[in-house]
């Protein structure tokens, strides 16, 4: 589905909008033509409950793009750890002798310039932790997509070890369906379902120890991945971000007493929260008050500056 475009950007084509996200091919590519280079764009857009909400949330495309950046920074290298192949494309060009950004001004900040990989259609979660549609699962059957749990675990417990649990891609406007990883296998191959799952457990170790170095606990988190050219697997979408992950305080998750108080959160709980307690889930949801929406900045911008500060 094509709609509206968000922002007109010279030299670029609208091509599709998510819930949060804008993507544009180069203007001159050709309709049936794959894209050499994709510009992904975040938008201040907050969704919950399979709905975009209004107003906006400040800053918020700045924040969870700078938060990508960084995480992809760390996991090329910086963590000490070995170089995890990205999609990442350089933020400037050489024209002569001169330096050209190669983002568009008017998204500078919340714009990532990509290679087009050959996605796989698998969403790569890991979870550390037990809350979510992971919790509801293991309260129904003492499961998490299949694989069997110890008895007695309560909403934000610690796992025995952390989960890869895959989710197939849905079409657009469907859910995505949790699956099994032998199904994973059935999809894509045993090459690649291997390959995704070992990955996205060593990112997912490699990024909780960075996480928790900063009293962070990284809950859970969800990945994608393409092939590039080479066939070489790659790191793509947006990483590690308040919209793909569940962090929480490690000192409230440690002293808490209610599962609330214990996931004292730094995704957008606080909207969720607060929409179910004033809306119905039937027809649109009402707009978000001001200071939901400040306190959903002020938690976004906590993260980044918790993370990242040195
Ligand atoms: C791609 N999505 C799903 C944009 C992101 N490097 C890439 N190569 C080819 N395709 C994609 C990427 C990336 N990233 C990924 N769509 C296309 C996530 N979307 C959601 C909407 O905004």
């Amino acid at each position: 589905m094509t709609s509206a475009p968000p922002v007109d950007l010279p030299g670029w084509r609208h091509v599709y909008s998510g819930k949060v996200r804008d993507l544009f091919v180069p203007a001159d590519t050709a309709d049936d033509a794959a894209p050499a280079r994709l510009l992904v764009v975040a938008s201040d857009r907050v969704s919950a409950f399979d709905h975009v909400l209004s107003p906006g949330i400040p800053d918020k495309g700045v924040l969870l793009t700078t938060l990508s950046l960084w995480w992809f920074d760390q996991l090329a290298g910086a963590d000490g750890g070995r170089a995890i192949p990205n999609h990442l494309l350089p933020d400037h060009e050489l024209s002569g002798d001169d330096a050209v950004a190669s983002i568009p001004d008017a998204v500078q900040g919340r714009a990532m310039l990509v290679r087009s990989l050959d996605m796989q259609p698998i969403e790569c979660v890991v979870r550390g932790y037990l809350t979510g549609s992971g919790w509801a699962e293991y309260r129904a059957e003492g499961t998490v997509c299949g694989i069997p749990l110890p008895e007695g675990l309560e909403d934000g417990d610690r796992l025995p070890e952390p989960l890869y649990t895959p989710a197939f891609k849905a079409p657009m406007g469907e859910h995505d369906e949790n699956i099994t990883f032998e199904r994973s296998v059935e999809i894509v191959g045993a090459e690649t379902a291997t390959a995704l799952r070992d990955l996205s457990l060593e990112i997912y170790r490699r990024a909780s120890t960075t996480a928790e170095a900063r009293g962070l606990i990284l809950a859970d988190t969800k990945f994608e991945f393409g092939f590039d050219d080479a066939g070489v697997l790659t790191l793509a979408d947006e990483v590690l971000t308040s919209d793909s992950s569940r962090y929480w305080d490690a000192e409230a998750w440690r002293t808490g007493s209610t599962p609330a108080e214990r996931m004292a959160s730094f995704d957008k709980q606080i909207v969720r929260n607060w929409l179910a307690e004033n809306w119905d889930k039937q027809g649109e949801p009402p707009a978000l008050p001001p200071e939901i929406v400040e306190r959903t900045r002020d938690r976004y911008a906590t993260l980044l500056r918790l993370l990242t500060a040195s």
